[in-house]
């Protein structure tokens, strides 16, 4: 058994070693029409890459005189963990727990919870929660942000990778045995420990959802009791802790996750693949960004975004803090890599913006334009909503993902 994982793994590094990682494709036997929802879901998301792929090298080729910082030969690649050999995954894992054990350099009056760098970014996403979620900002400003996360681990911490992200149709029948949660060393951690609850409820408690067989703190792997200093403020698990008075308050606690099957096998399936990417979601902007957050009134249909955040559950669902969990960086990279494809198999919608300034347009402040700020406080400088667009415009994106 040991020596197979052991092998599994060493394989694993030596593939990405060896191969490198695919950076053309003028593949013209990719038939996106050969899809259906019957198909396997990995299968399908990787006939989805390969069309991206496909269409990336062929706008390279023609712009290549005018695109001159970033093409396909510079852009870095952002892989799937699953892929990434156990060296690298450390490096990541290493990385992360120093930013952790940096102090934090917000200014106390705006994040008097923080203590370290990582909670810089907690404290960022609580303060704008209500601006950056279901609004026209929504896919910019978490691209944004996880792309300042990913250059702080770079350039303070000196990671030498980019962001992996969490392949959710990996493993969808069973979260706890995927690579990213098995717990072992080369994870993130493993599952809550057990915590008897009575599950959770989300879109603000109106969809509820059975528990699985976590809910208490990380029990396993490297952020095995790791501590969250804000919050929680709106958690949608049943049994967390009550609510913080105030979004400043000092409230150091663990870190809990319920990784919960009944989710991911529901919402993980290649239809919603397909339905966000090529089908009737992806015709517009404000369909596939509607559709990624849900459609609560039926059914209780959860949304990619949401399935992932209630998949892993416990902080998971606290739509302020979330990010306390470092599992949020990979569930939104997936996001930001769906988002990729999606721009580059619809060119003509890519760069369009539709939604309100604010969460259920409350207070209604108008609809978002391109020319909206992008803010991230003290982790990157703030952006308009146009320059974020295109991740390989070079202002500052420069990236795709394998
Ligand atoms: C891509 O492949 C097609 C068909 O195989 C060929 O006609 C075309 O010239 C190729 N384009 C580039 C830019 O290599
Ligand atoms: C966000 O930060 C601004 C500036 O410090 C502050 O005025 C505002 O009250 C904060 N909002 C929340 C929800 O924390
Ligand atoms: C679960 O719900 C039942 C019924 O509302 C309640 O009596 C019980 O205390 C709850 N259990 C926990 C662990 O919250
Ligand atoms: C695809 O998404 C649209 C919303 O854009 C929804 O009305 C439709 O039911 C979805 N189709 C499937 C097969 O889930
Ligand atoms: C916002 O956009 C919606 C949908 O496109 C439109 O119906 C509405 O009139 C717009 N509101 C404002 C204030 O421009
Ligand atoms: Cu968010």
């Amino acid at each position: 058994m040991a020596l197979q994982r052991w092998l599994v793994a060493s394989l694993a590094c030596f593939h990405a070693a060896a191969l490198s990682i695919p950076r053309s494709c003028n593949d013209s036997t990719v038939d996106l029409t050969k899809l259906d929802a019957s198909m396997d879901s990995i299968e399908a998301l990787s006939v989805l890459q390969q069309a991206t792929m496909r269409n990336l090298y062929l706008e390279d080729q023609r712009s290549m005189p005018q695109r001159s910082t970033c093409s396909l030969t510079n852009a870095a690649v952002r892989r799937d963990w699953e892929h990434m050999c156990p060296r690298e995954r450390k490096e990541f894992i290493q990385a992360v727990q120093c930013l952790r054990a940096k102090p934090s350099i917000a200014d106390p009056d705006f994040a008097r919870a923080a203590r370290t760098r990582y909670d810089d970014f907690t404290a960022v996403h609580v303060n704008l929660t209500n601006f950056v979620h279901a609004t026209g900002s929504f896919l910019t400003w978490h691209r944004y942000f996880i792309w300042s996360f990913e250059k702080a681990l770079r350039d303070e911490c000196g990671y030498p990778g980019y962001l992996p992200y969490w392949n959710w149709f990996s493993h969808a029948d069973d979260p706890r045995s995927s690579p990213v949660f098995d717990g072992s060393d080369t994870s993130i951690g493993g599952d809550g420990a057990y915590f008897p609850h009575n599950g959770s409820a989300a879109f603000f408690g109106s969809v509820p959802l059975p528990p699985a067989n976590g809910g208490g703190c990380i029990a396993s792997g490297p952020f095995k009791d790791i501590q969250a200093t804000m919050g929680p403020i709106a958690a949608g698990m049943f049994g967390m802790e009550p609510p913080v008075a105030s979004f400043h308050e000092y409230n150091p606690r663990c870190i809990r996750r319920d990784l919960n099957h009944h989710v991911s096998s529901r919402f993980f399936t290649t239809a919603n693949l397909l339905n966000l990417t090529i089908g009737d979601a992806s015709k517009t902007v404000k369909s596939f960004q509607d559709e990624f957050n849900g459609r609560p009134q039926d059914n209780g249909f959860m949304g990619l975004h949401s399935a992932g955040h209630y998949t892993i559950n416990g902080e998971n669902t606290d739509f302020y803090t979330s990010v306390n969990d470092p599992s949020f960086f990979f569930h939104h990279a997936m996001i930001d890599k769906i988002f990729w494809m999606w721009q580059v198999l619809h060119p003509a919608e890519s760069r369009e913006v539709a939604g309100t300034l604010t969460l259920r347009n409350e207070p209604p402040l108008g609809n978002a334009t391109i020319y909206d700020p992008l803010i991230m406080g003290v982790n990157a400088p703030t952006r308009m909503i146009h320059e974020l667009m295109g991740t390989m415009d070079g202002t500052p994106l420069c990236y795709i993902y394998a």
